[in-house]
């Protein structure tokens, strides 16, 4: 055999209720302080990835977006690091020793404030698995996209997934799992208001351990962190939009605060923010019974994913009419994870080993 078969994936990213912040390694395992709990999104947003690996590949090439990025450069990020260590590792597992050839497309566009890394590190380590015919588990799939970015091994379920801290020091008891199918509450909704489709200033891992190591508040996160995980369960057991409501906004503005306690600050709300969190408690308030009805939670930038049910989609949205600065809404019920693609959905020109839509 010269070559794999080109297998192709798609995964979609999450967002946290319970948020990952802090980690105990920086080495590159990704193991967090606290639990984290999420739902997965569905194919609203997503990334494909399709890769392979042949004898007529000279050297491992990742294309994202239609431009090479060169994993193998000497400047490269964090994140590009890990992941071609997570593809050493894998290819390692196998009897294959080509090249990839790995071509990945978001179909939200990049900068349009959606972290692109969780859905990303998923969709590469399944399609992985599947051309090296690995035969991991999820579980230990999701091992690997921990290593590539934390919250990426969360967008290895669909529905409601909860991410194991752990307590090993290899990292090898970190996953997650799914808790809820996402049938179990289909009418959940996220509703994200993008305000800035920048990139952030400060990214996730440099963030993550500026606060662990210079905010005092964040010495108080960990364990407020894994006390919402056990209410946020009973939440979603009892579909208790009231109570799960209260939790992520409690949750959020709890890391954002240990983030502005951060020395020098980290500071990833806007103005535009701030107002989407004044007129979602004002919509709550307003309520005749004193029940929430939909709450804020905001990951390491400043776009809102307001967390309702559809019942209250209208209501949610008519809050947000007037907000300075909303350049668009997207809507997202949970998704069912990631899958592998036929072949003939592949983003890759075998001929020229090339995307087939070079942009
Ligand atoms: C989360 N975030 O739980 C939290 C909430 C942002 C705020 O996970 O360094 O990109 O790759 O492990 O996963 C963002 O951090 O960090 C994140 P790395 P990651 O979703």
């Amino acid at each position: 055999m010269t070559e794999t078969n080109i297998v192709t994936s798609i995964a979609t990213p999450n967002i946290a209720f319970i948020k990952y912040w802090g980690k105990r390694d920086y080495t590159g395992l990704n193991t967090p302080n606290n639990s984290s709990i999420s739902m997965t999104l569905d194919e609203t947003v997503k990334t494909t990835t399709s890769v392979f690996f042949s004898s007529k590949i000279k050297k491992d090439t990742i294309f994202i977006n239609g431009v090479e990025d060169s994993i193998l450069a000497k400047e490269v990020s964090e994140k590009s690091r890990y992941m071609n260590a997570i593809l050493n590792k894998m290819r390692s597992l196998s009897k294959i020793n080509y090249h990839a050839l790995i071509v990945s497309e978001n179909n939200f566009p990049s900068g349009a404030g959606i972290a692109s890394s969780a859905s990303g590190a998923a969709a590469l380590v399944i399609a992985l698995n599947e051309a090296l015919s690995l035969k991991m588990n999820t579980k230990e799939l999701s091992i690997m996209a921990r290593q590539i970015s934390g919250s990426a091994c969360r967008s290895l379920y669909g529905g409601i997934v909860k991410w194991h801290k752990g307590s090993r020091d290899d990292g090898t008891d970190s996953y997650a799992e799914q808790i809820f199918k996402k049938e179990h509450w289909k009418e959940l909704i996220d509703i994200i208001a993008i305000v800035d489709s920048g990139t952030k200033k400060i990214s996730s891992s440099i963030g993550h351990e500026a606060t662990v190591k210079t905010s005092t508040l964040y010495k108080e996160r960990p364990a407020f962190a894994e006390r919402n995980i056990e209410e946020i369960e009973k939440a979603i057991k009892n579909k208790d939009i009231d109570l799960l409501s209260r939790i992520i906004m409690k949750d959020s503005n709890n890391m954002h605060a240990t983030m502005l306690d951060t020395w020098p600050p980290i500071m990833y709300l806007n103005d535009s923010s701030k107002e989407i969190i004044y007129n979602i408690h004002e919509l709550n308030d307003s309520q005749k019974n004193e029940k929430y009805i939909a709450g804020y939670t905001f990951d390491a930038g400043p776009n809102a994913h307001i967390i309702t049910t559809e019942e209250h989609r209208d209501e949610v949205l008519d809050s947000l009419k007037g907000v300075k600065g909303i350049k668009k809404i997207l809507e997202s019920h949970q998704g069912a994870g990631p899958r592998i693609l036929s072949k003939d959905e592949s983003l890759l020109n075998e001929s020229t080993l090339t995307p087939k839509k070079m942009k």
